[in-house]
């Protein structure tokens, strides 16, 4: 760990807590976080040259494993061509086209340059449309960091015990109306005692920031309802989820329909993106066509446009998404039955290729259930895990991804470190 323990000492000299996010401090699991230099597959090394069985997929975005080849060579081609024109290039016409393909309730989309923004303008765009000023999320759920929804907010927010970040002003925080997820009850309630207030239910419709938490039955469909009923705009956050869970998200698979949804993550590749879009008649009240200002210096910028469409392209190939089904649902049945063998209380969740597992006895349908999770065991758990040779996130409250260059003999590797890790926490 050498290596790594030397550059976290040089960072914190010149970056805030010696990291560009957060959670990849180390600070709930403890210890020197570790310094990447290479990926390949389901493979990272650390600047010691060790080596790791990656599932933590840079927060989601490599579901076909690190540097494809078809996706390096797309953006090596494309570098060669310059790196930003600021202009429309036909590549974001392409990425736009195959988002509004893959997702049916997607009629128009924009590009931007992470999920932060892209739920914070998708928020300002609800807010234009309806003429309303109030939000309504939920607890423990993460919209990426702008003022408004850095309330009860999950993942690094949870980690480190700040859901509600300082300097955000109480302005700001009043406009945003929290519920319990899956709690449909508090949202009728939320609404009855804000009528003709509300401009948007934002919901990452699988919670991934406090762990990984399914919609209860009738959950989804209800807030759809609740919005149909009183004008508001139902946006799903599918930064996680979209391209993850299916090719048509969590929308597809839940057969529920927003009217916005935002993106990010798997649609640039590993480069940095986000985009938001939803019906026509919403999304024309954007600059320029409408009043509603949005704007990038490197929206829709060409490389990260190259890395998305390789990367949706292999994604829309036949057989992917059962293939990733049928790999995560081995390893998330056999690792449940490991950890029922070492009699560690565990509550496992997984939709798809993206999973959890909980170090208490559960359920958990929620931000309250979620943080009954022992967070010393996950520790012991986590670093247990580490030196087995897995990279599992460094947090209780996130999620875990499983990408297509995960081999079966990776999985029995996996399997075979988990006994170690459920002994360690327990
Ligand atoms: P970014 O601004 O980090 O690209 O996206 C924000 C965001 C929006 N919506 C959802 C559902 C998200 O999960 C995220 C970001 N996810 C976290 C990890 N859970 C990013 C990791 C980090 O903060 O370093």
């Amino acid at each position: 760990m050498k290596g790594s323990e030397q550059l976290f000492k040089k960072a914190q000299r010149y970056i805030p807590g010696g990291v560009n996010s957060p959670v990849r401090a180390f600070r709930a699991v403890g210890g020197t976080p570790l310094f990447i230099q290479r990926a390949q597959g389901a493979r990272i090394w650390d600047v010691d040259d060790n080596e790791y069985i990656d599932y933590v997929a840079s927060w989601g975005p490599m579901i076909l494993g690190h540097a494809h080849p078809q996706v390096v060579q797309a953006l090596q081609r494309a570098v060669e061509r310059g790196t930003s024109y600021g202009a429309p290039t036909a590549l974001e016409v392409e990425l736009a086209a195959l988002i509004v393909e893959a997702i049916p309730s997607v009629e128009s989309v924009r590009m931007v340059n992470s999920g932060t923004e892209a739920v914070m303008s998708a928020i300002r765009l609800a807010r234009g449309w309806t003429k309303r000023d109030k939000v309504i999320k939920f607890e423990g759920c993460y919209h990426g960091h702008s003022d408004g929804l850095l309330v009860k907010a999950g993942s690094g927010a949870t980690t480190f015990g700040q859901p509600d970040s300082p300097g955000v002003p109480a302005d700001y925080a009043r406009n945003t109306l929290l519920a319990p997820f899956n709690d449909l009850d508090a949202v009728t309630g939320l609404v009855k005692d804000n009528p003709g207030q509300i401009a948007c239910i934002v919901v990452e419709p699988v919670a991934g920031n406090m762990g990984v938490i399914t919609p209860q039955e009738g959950f989804l469909e209800g807030l759809r309802k609740v919005c149909d009923q009183e004008g508001i705009c139902l946006i799903f956050d599918e930064v996680i989820t979209g391209f993850r869970v299916g090719w048509s998200g969590a929308q597809g698979l839940y057969g529920v329909t927003p009217d916005l949804t935002c993106l990010g993550k798997i649609i640039g590749g590993g480069l940095p993106v986000g985009a938001f879009g939803g019906r026509r008649e919403i999304m024309e009240n954007l600059a320029p066509a409408g009043g509603v200002y949005q704007a990038g210096t490197l929206a829709g910028n060409p490389l990260a446009m190259t890395a998305g469409i390789e990367t949706l392209k292999l994604l829309k190939e036949a057989g992917v998404y059962e293939h990733l089904e049928e790999k995560a649902a081995y390893l998330c049945t056999e690792a449940e039955k490991v950890a029922h063998s070492s009699k560690t209380s565990t509550y496992c969740t997984r939709v798809g290729s993206m999973f959890c597992t909980f170090f208490t006895p559960g359920p958990v349908v929620d931000y309250d259930s979620a943080k009954q999770s022992d967070i010393d065991a996950f520790r012991r758990y986590f670093w247990a895990l580490l030196k087995g040779g897995i990279y599992v996130a460094p947090s209780q409250f996130e999620a875990g991804f499983l990408s297509l260059a995960h081999t079966d003999e990776d999985i029995e590797k996996t399997l075979a470190a988990l006994h170690g890790a459920f002994q360690a926490a327990s």
